[in-house]
């Protein structure tokens, strides 16, 4: 089997590294080799066992520190640094091995996908690639979240260059997944106010450039759906979902 980079993309706070965790141990479990790539120089703690680390490289701690910065200007900065050791940086991904390699992407996604640094990270890094969007429930409050989600996983596929699942973390904290998440449209009863509006002209048009994905809940602290998130990842690479 060629081995899988599975990058994890989100906003700050949305399961992300602990995603890499339980999604790495799961995989683990099944026998598969994995190793785990840390992209976020911003980073404290990191709750999972780490293969390459990019603050070997470069630290928004130590870059406030040094030059005087405050957080977002260190992150940018930081990220400048990494866009000039790419090369270097991404050979050393490269050398880490296994059936899957997950990669744990900036707490700002911003900085990952409108910068070169996504972008030119995944196009330079070896081995087959999807991407994983995490989704917070908190962002998923009403349908009118729905297109906004679609768009979101859009502009991740486009800066990247790699398909995206979708994943609603933290699923233990909500009883269950409501029903318009896995709506293919935006009902046109509840358009209404400017939002309403244009929430609906864009979901018509997002659900054209959409393949019809459904959104898959997720659990990291109980490990709900991770297999299912695992099926998702092997039906992007292989029509029988058998990623063997
Ligand atoms: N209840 C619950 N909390 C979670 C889950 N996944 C992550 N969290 C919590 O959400 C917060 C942010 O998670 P983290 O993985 O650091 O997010 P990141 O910034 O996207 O990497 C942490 O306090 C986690 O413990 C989950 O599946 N269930
Ligand atoms: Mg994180």
């Amino acid at each position: 089997m060629d081995l899988i980079n599975i990058y994890i993309v989100g906003p700050a706070g949305s399961g992300k590294s602990t995603l890499v965790q339980s999604l790495g141990g799961w995989m683990e479990s099944k026998g598969y080799r994995v190793s785990r790539v840390n992209l976020d120089p911003g980073a404290e703690l990191i709750c999972y066992p780490v293969d390459f680390d990019i603050r070997e490289y470069v630290t928004v701690t130590e870059l406030m520190r040094r030059e005087q910065l405050g957080p977002n200007g260190a992150l940018i900065r930081a990220a400048e640094m990494v866009e000039a050791r790419l090369e270097e940086i991404s050979k050393a991904i490269g050398s880490r091995g296994g059936d899957f390699r997950i990669l744990d992407t900036p707490g700002q996604m911003e900085i990952f996908l409108f910068r070169s640094f996504g972008p030119s990270l995944v196009s330079r890094i070896s081995g087959r690639s999807a991407c994983i969007f995490t989704i917070d429930p908190s962002l998923a409050s009403t349908w009118l979240d729905v297109p906004v989600i679609k768009l979101l996983a859009l502009v991740i596929e486009l800066r990247l260059g790699i398909p995206a699942l979708e994943a609603m973390t933290k699923s233990d904290m909500h009883r269950s997944v409501p029903s318009w998440l896995a709506l293919e449209g935006v009902p046109s009863a509840q358009v209404g106010g400017l939002s309403g509006e244009l929430a609906s002209s864009l979901a018509s048009v997002v659900g054209e450039l959409e393949k019809k994905r459904r959104i898959i809940p997720v659990s990291s602290k109980t490990g709900k759906g991770i297999e299912d998130l695992y099926k998702a990842i092997g039906e992007l690479f292989c029509s029988c979902g058998d990623l063997t």
